[in-house]
């Protein structure tokens, strides 16, 4: 899959679905803003840049599949759920959080949503579960999100190799934003995602637009047959547009430049001025209703096991 002819143009989205995208681009913006002022704590990942995967999922998968998400997952848990309130509370540990504040940016669980920090872990989980939907729920998948550098871990592999061999209802989401941290891919990654998805038989289907409409239509019938047939990899070549959490980008400027040039948040504004800007400032304007109510709330206290 490729980009339009002009290279960068992306199509109008619903209106729903641009909000979508800015709620959990200002969402992000919005952290990183608070933690600049010491109104956060503990870490966090922000996926600015790679909003419109999860957007473009969104519909392809339903209330009975399964997502596992990672560290960089704010855009994962919103495109589910559309709690920014419940999310920014389990951030700063505010009444009203996810799980009570005590799994911070990174360890969320809500029914059928559940996160990790620990890279690679949730691969054989989401295999695991697979399984279990296979048996019991036919038709139900397993979404699983990773990074380009989690491909360094064994447990990628012995999770794809059971997926394969027992043809699993397992979707691997790559985000392949081509650094891990401060390493780039290119410095640590033999061969290609492609190829060790092959390796194991598993279709594979690299997608390089950010259009999210687009995207949709590229994968509509994929993600359909992964219920049917088995895993799938599909590998998003896309940008990390800020730092790996807070300050610590240590790109050099040519790499930073051209994660901005690739964001589809100018571009789109570029395409279609009135509808960007009458739902930018809205959005904007209901993020910081946000952090301003939950900032208010008193901290969370630990009562139950989360939903
Ligand atoms: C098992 C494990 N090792 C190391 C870390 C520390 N760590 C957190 S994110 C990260 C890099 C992840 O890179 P990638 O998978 O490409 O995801 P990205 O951050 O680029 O979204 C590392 C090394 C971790 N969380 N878990
Ligand atoms: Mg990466």
């Amino acid at each position: 899959m490729t980009e339009t002819l002009d290279g960068l143009r992306l199509s109008r989205l619903a209106d729903d679905d641009l909000e979508l995208l800015l709620l959990v681009r200002h969402f992000e913006l919005k952290l990183l803003e608070l933690y600049g002022r010491g109104e956060l704590g503990g870490t966090t990942h922000t996926c600015l840049g790679q909003e419109y995967v999860p957007v473009a999922l969104r519909p392809l998968l339903g209330p009975a599949d399964h997502v596992f998400s990672n560290h960089r997952g704010h855009g994962h848990y919103l495109a589910r759920f559309r709690d920014p309130h419940g999310l920014l509370a389990e951030i700063m540990g505010r009444r009203g959080a996810v799980c009570g504040g005590v799994g911070g940016s990174q360890h969320i669980h809500r029914d059928r949503y559940l996160s990790t920090g620990v890279q690679g872990e949730s691969m054989p989980v989401a295999a695991g579960v697979a399984l279990h939907l296979k048996r019991a729920e036919p038709g139900a998948l397993a979404c699983v999100h990773i990074g380009d550098g989690t491909w360094g871990e064994g447990a990628v592999y012995e999770a794809l190799n059971l997926a394969a061999l027992w043809r699993l209802p397992l979707l691997v989401v790559v985000e392949n934003n081509g650094i891990a941290q401060s390493t780039p891919t290119a410095s640590q990654m033999a061969g290609t995602v492609a190829g060790r998805a092959a390796a194991f038989g598993i279709p594979h289907l690299q997608v390089v637009s950010t259009d999210v409409n687009e995207i949709r239509l590229t994968l509509e019938e994929e993600v359909a047959r992964v219920r049917e047939a088995g895993p799938l990899v599909v590998e998003f070549v896309t940008h990390r547009l800020g730092p790996h959490s807070k300050g610590d980008d240590v790109r050099p400027a040519d790499a930073v430049r051209a994660a901005r040039d690739s964001d589809w948040y100018g571009r789109y504004a570029h395409h279609h001025p009135e509808q960007f800007h009458r739902i930018d400032g809205a959005v904007r304007a209901e993020v910081q209703a946000v952090a301003d109510e939950v900032a208010a709330r008193p901290l969370s206290r630990w009562e139950a096991p989360c939903a």
